[in-house]
Parts: C-alpha cells; sequence; structure tokens
C-alpha cells in the first residue's frame, strides 16, 4: 500500500477538549500521519468538528446565540487549538460542510433504494415549554429501580439500568425543567442494519490484525441483539441535515434531520471531498482514496477514536457503506484508545476538573503534553494523568535525557573547536558499537510505529536518547581532550550527527522541538527517515557550522506541580 488514509474521531463542535480526548483520536493519528510520511508514503490525515446533535445545540442556546454561529466559533477555535498542539492534518474540516449534506443525502438514498432503509412509527417524549422533541438523554426523573432523582431517559447512571423515558418517575425536561411532558406518535428512517449482520461478521472475521480492545467490542455488538438492532438514522430536531431523498425533502420528514452519528463518519469522506473542493482540485484528488475503482484500492486506511466510539466505527458505519452497494473504502485497522484518567478520577467540563487543551498550552510547550500523553498512552488499559508523573517524565526524559545532551555536546564543541563541526579521524570501536545499537532500537521503532504501538514506540525512541547519553558518558571527551584530541574531536562530530538523528526520528512525536533543532544546527530539510544508520551518522559534512542552541526544555518546579495540582482538581479549595 502505498498510500495511506488516516482518519481521526471527529470532536464535538460543543466546548474545548480536555488531554483524554486528545490522546484518545487526533494525538496519536497525527504521531502516525507525521511517521507514515517520514518512510515516504503518501498520507492523506482527515478531521472535521462533529456539529450536530442536541448538544451543538443546547450549547448554543446556553450561549444565546444561533447555532449556525455557535459552530462557526467553535471550528475555528478547535483548529486553532488542533494547530497550536501541531496536529498535522490535511484538514480539519466541518460535518455540516455542503459536501456532508450532498454525501449523506446521496447515501441515504442508496440505503433507500436497496431497501436498507424502512420508515418505523414510534413513541416519543414531547415537551409542550420546549416546543420539541426530547431525546431520551434530556429526559430526567427518579429511577423506578433505585429511587436515584437524576435517572436520564436512557439509563439510570447510578444503578445502570437500561430505561425507557417513559419509566422515569416525575419526568422533567433537562432544557427548561418543565414537567409538561406527553407522549407523541412520530415516525423515523430505520437504517436496517441487522440485514447486514452476516456480511459484517464476515467482514471483521478477516480482520486478523485488530487489536483485541477493537475486535471484542466489535463482536460484543454483533454478537448481542442490541448490537444489531436496526437503528434511527433520523431525528426531530432543527440543526442537522435535512432528510432528502433525490435532492427532494422526503415526504413526510420536513421537520427532521439526520440522526448526528449517521452523517458523522460520512463526514470523513465529505471532508476530503472539502479538502478538494478548498484546493479546487479535480474529483479524482478526493476519490482515490475514497472509490475502489477509483484508485483506493491501494489505500491501507486506518481510524483512531477512543473506544465508546468503537461500535459505530465497525457496525453502523460499514453497515452505511455496505448498503449503499456502492464500492467505496471500508477501514483497513481500527486504533481504539481507553480513557486518560485525571488524578485518579474522571476529566470533568461540568466541575472544571482536569486540564483542557486551551488551558494546558497557556501553562507548557505543546511538545511536553505531547511526550507524556504519548509515553503514556491508554492503550491496553485506562492511564492515569499525574502531575507527579508529568513533572518527573518530562524532567527525565526531556531536559536531562534529550536536551542536556545537546546542549553538553553543542557548548563543548563550541568551546573547544570553534563554530564549526570538528574535522576529524574515522569512528572507532565504541562509535560502532554505539551505532550497532542506535540501529537495533531505531528498527524496534520503525517496527512498532508501523504497528501503531504507540506506548512502545516512545519507550523506542527513549532508548535511542538514552544510548547516546551512555556513549557520551563512556567517551567522555572532555578526559581525553589533552592528550588525545583527535579523538576527542571525532566523538564530538559522532555525536553532533546523532543530534541530527534524534532531531529526525522525534519528530513525529515532539514536531515543534525537533523543527527548532534542525534549524538551529541547520540540519538537512530532506526528512525521510535512512533505511540503516551506518551512513547517516557521517552525513554532517566538514564546515558545518555549529552553534549553541537556547536551552531546549525548562524543568517543572515543585512550587509548580503543587500549584496546578490545586488549580486542575475541580474542587473550590
Ligand atoms: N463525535 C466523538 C465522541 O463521541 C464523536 C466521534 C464521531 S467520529 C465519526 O466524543
Ligand atoms: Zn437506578
Amino acid at each position: 500500500m502505498e498510500r495511506i488514509l488516516i482518519t481521526s474521531a471527529l470532536p464535538y463542535i460543543n466546548g474545548v477538549k480536555h488531554l483524554g480526548n486528545l490522546i484518545g483520536s487526533q494525538l496519536p493519528s497525527d504521531v502516525y500521519a507525521r511517521f507514515m510520511r517520514s518512510l515516504g508514503f503518501e498520507v492523506m490525515f482527515i478531521c472535521a468538528t462533529d456539529e450536530h446533535g442536541t448538544p451543538a445545540e443546547l450549547a448554543a442556546i446556553s450561549k444565546n446565540i444561533p447555532v449556525k454561529d455557535y459552530c462557526e466559533e467553535m471550528w475555528s477555535l478547535q483548529k486553532k487549538i488542533a494547530d497550536d498542539f501541531h496536529i498535522s492534518f490535511n484538514y480539519f474540516g466541518r460535518s455540516s460542510s455542503q459536501q456532508n449534506h450532498q454525501l449523506t443525502q446521496h447515501f441515504a438514498t442508496k440505503l433507500w433504494e436497496n431497501s436498507f432503509i424502512e420508515e418505523v412509527e414510534e413513541k416519543q417524549v414531547y415537551s409542550l415549554a420546549d416546543n420539541r422533541f426530547l431525546p431520551d438523554r434530556y429526559i430526567t426523573g427518579t429511577c423506578p429501580a433505585c429511587g436515584y432523582e437524576k435517572a436520564r431517559g436512557d439509563q439510570c447512571e447510578l444503578c445502570t439500568k437500561q430505561l425507557e423515558p417513559t419509566d422515569l418517575i416525575n419526568p422533567k425536561s433537562t432544557i427548561s425543567g418543565s414537567q409538561s411532558l406527553e407522549i407523541r406518535t412520530t415516525k423515523n428512517l430505520f437504517l436496517k442494519q441487522s440485514l447486514l449482520k452476516e456480511k459484517l461478521e464476515k467482514w471483521i472475521e478477516t480482520k486478523e490484525g485488530w487489536p483485541v480492545l477493537t475486535k471484542s467490542i466489535a463482536k460484543k455488538w454483533l454478537n448481542t441483539k442490541e448490537g444489531l438492532k436496526d437503528r434511527g438514522i433520523t431525528r426531530d430536531l432543527s440543526w442537522g441535515i435535512p432528510v432528502k431523498k433525490y435532492e427532494n425533502i422526503w415526504p413526510g420528514f420536513e421537520d427532521k434531520v439526520f440522526y448526528v452519528w449517521f452523517d458523522a463518519p460520512i463526514a470523513y469522506i465529505a471532508t476530503t471531498k472539502e479538502w478538494s473542493d478548498k484546493n479546487k482540485l479535480p474529483d479524482m484528488s478526493w476519490k482515490r482514496w475514497w472509490l475502489i475503482d477509483e484508485g483506493a484500492e491501494n489505500v491501507s486506511y486506518v481510524q483512531f477514536m477512543a473506544k465508546d466510539n468503537i461500535p459505530f466505527h465497525t457496525i453502523s458505519f460499514p453497515a452505511t457503506i455496505f448498503g449503499s452497494g456502492e464500492n467505496w473504502k471500508q477501514v483497513d485497522f481500527i486504533k481504539g484508545f481507553n480513557w486518560l484518567l485525571y488524578e485518579g478520577g474522571k476529566f470533568s467540563t461540568s466541575e472544571q476538573r482536569g486540564i483542557f487543551m486551551d488551558q494546558a498550552l497557556d501553562l507548557y510547550p505543546a511538545d511536553y503534553w505531547r511526550w507524556w500523553l504519548l509515553a503514556n498512552a491508554p492503550e491496553s488499559s485506562d492511564t492515569d494523568f499525574t502531575w507527579e508523573s508529568f513533572q518527573s517524565t518530562i524532567n527525565k526524559d526531556l531536559a536531562d535525557v534529550l536536551g542536556n545532551f545537546i546542549s553538553r555536546v553543542a557548548n563543548f564543541s563550541v568551546s573547544k573547536f570553534g563554530n564549526v563541526i570538528p574535522e576529524t579521524q574515522i569512528y572507532g570501536q565504541l562509535e560502532k558499537e554505539t551505532i550497532k545499537k542506535l540501529d537495533y532500537h531505531y528498527k524496534c521503532l520503525k517496527d512498532l510505529m508501523q504497528n501503531i504501538e504507540i506506548r512502545k514506540s516512545c519507550n523506542a525512541l527513549r532508548s535511542i536518547w538514552v544510548t547516546g547519553n551512555e556513549y557520551l558518558q563512556k567517551a567522555a571527551p572532555w578526559s581525553i581532550l589533552k592528550e588525545n584530541p583527535e579523538k576527542s574531536k571525532m566523538i564530538i562530530r559522532f555525536s553532533l550527527n546523532l543530534i541530527n538523528l534524534y532531531s529526525l526520528v522525534s519528530e513525529p512525536f515532539i514536531p515543534f522541538t525537533c523543527g527548532k533543532i534542525r534549524d538551529h544546527f541547520q540540519f538537512s530539510k530532506v526528512t525521510k527517515w535512512p533505511e540503516s544508520l551506518d551512513s547517516f551518522l557521517n552525513t554532517l559534512g566538514d564546515g558545518h557550522k555549529i552553534f549553541v542552541p537556547d536551552i531546549l526544555f525548562h524543568k517543572i518546579t515543585d512550587e509548580e506541580r503543587i500549584r496546578y495540582q490545586q488549580t486542575f482538581s475541580g474542587m473550590d479549595l
């Protein structure tokens, strides 16, 4: 596969996301995109804001602005924050784009033509005060099973009992608090995904390489009746994609829109078209990524998401594509993530508990957060962010190991040999042994990244940094400078080449710092990773200018740590 298509789960439009959302999809997908580009693959890295559904409407109501304006404003903010975290999307679009309107309606039309859509009458709660139907999550009341007074219309969070809104005692609207609710009949379009159970099962069986987390969730939903229940794909809401077929309103669905989870995955495709249209490219530019017959058979498609999104990506979206009867590209690999906890508990927007992406950037550079999150990515289990762990990881890995090596080598080189790389003899035994060790860790890093093993990749990268430090400690150019200046020069020349290597292979993880290093030392703009390190560790030619860089990583002090532990605890101290 010489082309790699990568999508990151679309962040809901409402609110700035927290660090858990960042490590749950955008950040690991960025590392993979950067890595695959470094190997020379053509990469299309797509994401967008997920703008429909009740949360967007309610957030706009709370800000007292039209939902369209709210989404515009929040898209800009989320785009800026992603840029500030150096997330290298090829395009960051919007699920409310015209392209997604058109494509969502296209898929609905194809599904209807192929008899995978039916109209179903159902009972729904209508709020007279809010003048609207209420989705289950917007009805609250007392749980009939345990008496919990804040149970929701779909589930009681306390005893986890699955509920229908009509089960609740004294139900009321979460929007207005009104209790004047009534049950009304409404009709919605249902995607008959149950008809595709066998096709989906066979398709999932072909995915040998899927991580255990992904495959187990997919199978769970496939094998329980609940998972393959036909799903409603329209809602009685005003904000969303109008329910149309053949460009015309679906009769009887004038006041309805498509359900947010029906249109959101389609936005992966639509956003690629948005990118193509914005760049005034021919249609082939986006179709070659998504239509098998237009070239997508050579594409490897990888999705990144948090585990709660896996069911929609292994059942409903593939069912939508299969049901369309058209030859769209299906996902090849799904990388799902567990949760990031904060100091032993959950992140909470309402309680402002935990660190949100905008706040994080006010405290420390993006690369600090990138490194800690990636080195502790919640892959096989949930991970807990603690300020102790953050402080010690940053101070050790980045400041003491990586930063310190670079500044010691540059300072010694300039102070003893001037602002040019020392001309020197060929490398000795210790350098050859070090290259062998580095080659081993480098090969591990490439293999682990090809398998999207994020934490283990960070361990391999850290081993590369540590190997350099061990070498410098052992070679000790300062101790032999007097009696063997030529050997001292050779050690420094080798070490300056190591800085070139570090700033190349660390780029997917800490891109901003690596860019700074490569600019400062004027390393080559060619950033394709070498096959082997032998020749690479000799690329800096005679006369290469050397200057001492600014401190790359300032350590996190105990005073800062204690202050931030309090600031973000979510409790009124
Ligand atoms: N907006 C993310 C979430 O559940 C959801 C992902 C859509 S990806 C098509 O927070
Ligand atoms: Zn209960």
